[in-house]
Parts: structure tokens; sequence; C-alpha cells
């Protein structure tokens, strides 16, 4: 069987550790393989409420439900039986999530055994190359499971990316009546239409006040767009009221208006309407680059400033020359020493925005050359079948 075979079963299991990212990268990744590659997906997530928030079809309360093509189950406990016929021809557990041990028992039991993966989180480190595909056998089954990392080389997994993305983003980007139209659903108004539009989507520890002190005393017009529960402190402050959906208010050159949370494929489009994106974590991260904007990168904030590490390693993939984009994203995170305030650098760093814009053109033109992550992962997934007996 191959691994662009119609009639593949492919189970993946999420549990969410932590806001939407790992929730957001399964769905994303569920859909595709069910409808580009036409595989009969199932993914187990253990938190529906999380999951309902970037997408709202899902019922909280249902133990399994069909949603875009996909069976949706509720993982909720590691106590299930299963047998072998229950078991997908391909099992993918997100960031180590450890699938329940009688499903693990029954996929030893299989022939041809299942193709077994982890798929690991994002990071621009070098050892990421030596690692990705690497195997590991269960201790005491006769089972292998692969590990595999997205990244930003040839020698890794790549980057997740639908078929039609980009065509896509092209033709909203093109076309200044449909992201009107778009923005205006959330009350944008013509006049912050004309604006620079920034989306604001970061973690709560993010020197959101300072850059907001900046922006207000500037000389240039600037609409920030924040999704609702996002830097809540730093927008009610601003607004000197509630943080609800609708909320708006303009002081100096600055309008904040939050934003109800949206549906996945909303929020790619908010990207593409924005000229310039803060993001976080790993899959709003990603959807910024290919969005062909630039964006800021709040990462996810890991023991004794770990994430410091990762943070510079993609700054020196993504960013070489562009020292203002360096500086601020330092700054963003608390990476840099004795200056923990953005405003004093936002001046040059909108100077030099027009720069960061074709920069973030070519960085998306050579990421599509590392192919994308699912199809890479199928690719693999036929090599490993076709390298075993049965
Ligand atoms: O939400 P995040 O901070 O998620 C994660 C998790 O915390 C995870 O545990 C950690 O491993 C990871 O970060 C690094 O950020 P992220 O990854 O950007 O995920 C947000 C998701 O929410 C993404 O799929 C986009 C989606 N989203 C919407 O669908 N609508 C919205 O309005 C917004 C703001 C986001």
């Amino acid at each position: 069987m191959s691994f662009n075979d119609p009639a593949l079963t492919l189970a993946l299991f999420c549990r969410v550790v932590d806001n939407y990212g790992d929730i957001g990268i399964c769905w994303r990744l569920a859909r595709q393989l069910q409808r580009e590659h036409g595989i009969a997906v199932t993914l187990w997530v253990d938190d529906l409420p999380s999951f309902r928030r970037i997408c709202p079809a899902i019922d909280p309360a249902a133990a399994r439900q069909e949603v875009d093509g996909v069976l949706v189950r509720h993982w909720a406990s590691q106590d299930g039986v299963f047998a072998p016929g229950d078991i997908a021809d391909m099992v993918i557990e997100f960031f180590a999530c450890d699938i329940p041990p009688g499903y693990i028992t029954a996929m030893a039991q299989c022939e041809p055994r299942p193709v077994w993966f982890n798929l690991e989180g994002l990071s621009a480190e070098e050892w990421v190359e030596g690692c990705h595909t690497l195997p590991s056998s269960h201790p005491r089954l006769p089972l292998t499971k692969h590990f595999f990392f997205p990244g930003f080389t040839a020698k890794t997994g790549g980057l997740m990316r639908e078929a039609r993305l980009d065509d896509e983003r092209r033709q909203f980007q093109a076309d200044p009546v449909t992201m009107a139209d778009f923005l205006g659903q959330f009350g944008v108004t013509a006049s912050e239409m004309a604006s620079t539009k920034v989306s604001l989507f970061c973690y709560p520890h993010a020197p959101v006040a300072q850059l907001f002190a900046a922006w207000q005393g500037g000389s240039h017009a600037i609409t920030c767009l924040v999704p609702d529960g996002v830097a809540k402190d730093a927008v009610e402050s601003f607004l000197e009221a509630p943080a609800d959906p609708g909320a708006a208010r303009t002081r100096g050159a600055l309008t904040v208006r939050v934003l109800p949370f949206v549906a996945q494929p909303d929020y790619d489009r908010l990207l593409w309407a924005c000229e310039l994106n803060f993001v976080r974590g790993e899959d709003s991260f990603v959807r910024a680059q290919w969005a062909g904007r630039p964006f800021v990168w709040h990462i996810y904030p890991q023991d004794e400033n770990l994430h410091h590490k990762k943070l510079r390693a993609f700054l020196d993939r993504y960013a070489t020359g562009l020292d203002r984009l360096c500086a601020l994203s330092l700054c963003w995170n608390g990476a840099m020493p004795g200056n923990p305030d953005p405003a004093p650098l936002w001046p040059a760093f909108q100077a030099a925005l027009p720069e960061m814009h074709a920069h973030a053109d070519e960085w998306q033109r050579r990421m599509l050359a590392n192919g994308d992550l699912t199809s890479n992962m199928l690719i693999f997934a036929s090599s490993l079948r076709s390298c075993r007996p049965g």
C-alpha cells in the first residue's frame, strides 16, 4: 500500500499542552491529509473546548464527530481497549504525547505493522537535521517509531503548507475590496483600512504597553487588531474599557481594535490583510511566514531561557542583515540585555518595513523549495513501508 492510497487510514493523537498551537497544528495536518491526499483521518484530541476556539463547528460534548471530512474523537483516557482492526495504517503522535498503551499493544499485533511517527516541534537549531527521521525501537514490542521534525532546510521535514495556500493568499492580497470587506466585518473603518494595519498575537509578558506608547506618539496612523483575550491588560488600559470583541479606541496616531477569535482560515486572512504581524508559538509563526509580510515572533517561553537560544537560531537563518528586525525581536522577547523597552526601536523598525517585506517574499521562495511537511512525511512513510517485509 502506498502512502498516497485513498484507502489508507491514519490516526493522529493530539494532547493540548497549552493554548491553541497543539490542536492548531494537528487540525491543519488532519485536514490536509484528508483533503489533499484522500486519507481517512481520525484525530484523537483531549481538549475539545480549546479545539472549538479555532474551529467553531466542534461540539465540545461529542465523543465522536465528523468535521470537514475528519473523524474527531475525544481522547478522554489512556484506558481504551483496542483490537488490531481498530488500528490505522499510519499513526502520528504529536509532540511525544504518549498514546494509549492498549493502542500500542494492538499496533504490535498488526500485520504489516503501522508506520509510527512522533511529529516534533519546530526549531531552527542545527541539531534538528541530525535527529530528523531517526528511528526509535520500542523497548518490549516489535515496533519502531520515527521522529519527524518540521524545519527550515531540505534536511528537515519542511513547513506545513496547503497546496492552494499561495494562490489563495495572492488573490486575496491583490483584491483591496475583498480585503476591506473581510476586515469590515470586524468594524474596521475606511480610515483604519488606509492606515498601517498590525495584527497582534503574543503571550501576556510581551512589552505591549510600551509599543502602544510609541505608536500612539508616532506620526503614522496605525491600527492594531488584537484577537479577543490577547494582551488583555495593555489593551484594556489603552481602551480604558473591557477588551471585548468590537471594542475600539483611537488615541494619538494609534487605533486599537479588539477582534473576535476567528476560525483558523480567517486567521490566515487577517495575517494577509495586515502590513505587519506579531505572532507567537509555532503555528501562527509559520502562517506569518506564508503570509509574505514582515512579522515579529513572540516565542513560547521555556525554563532557563532556552527559548532565547531557539529565537537566535531562527534569527540567524531568517534575519541576516535585517538589524532592525533582530533588535526588535530580541527586545520583544526579553532577550536583549539592558533594553527592555521596544519604543525607541520602533521608528527605525518602521522605516525598514519595505526592506523586510521584500525579504519575506524571498524567504518564502526559499521555504517553498523544501516541499511541504505533509507530503514530505507521506513520502518518508512510503519509503519505510517499501523497505520492510509484508
Ligand atoms: O496558541 P499558541 O501559543 O500555541 C502553542 C501552544 O502553547 C503549545 O503548547 C506550544 O507548544 C506552542 O505554542 C509552541 O500559538 P500558536 O502555535 O501560534 O497557535 C495558535 C493557533 O490558533 C494557530 O493555529 C492559529 C490559531 N488562531 C485562530 O485560529 N484564530 C485566531 O483568532 C487566532 C489569534 C489564532
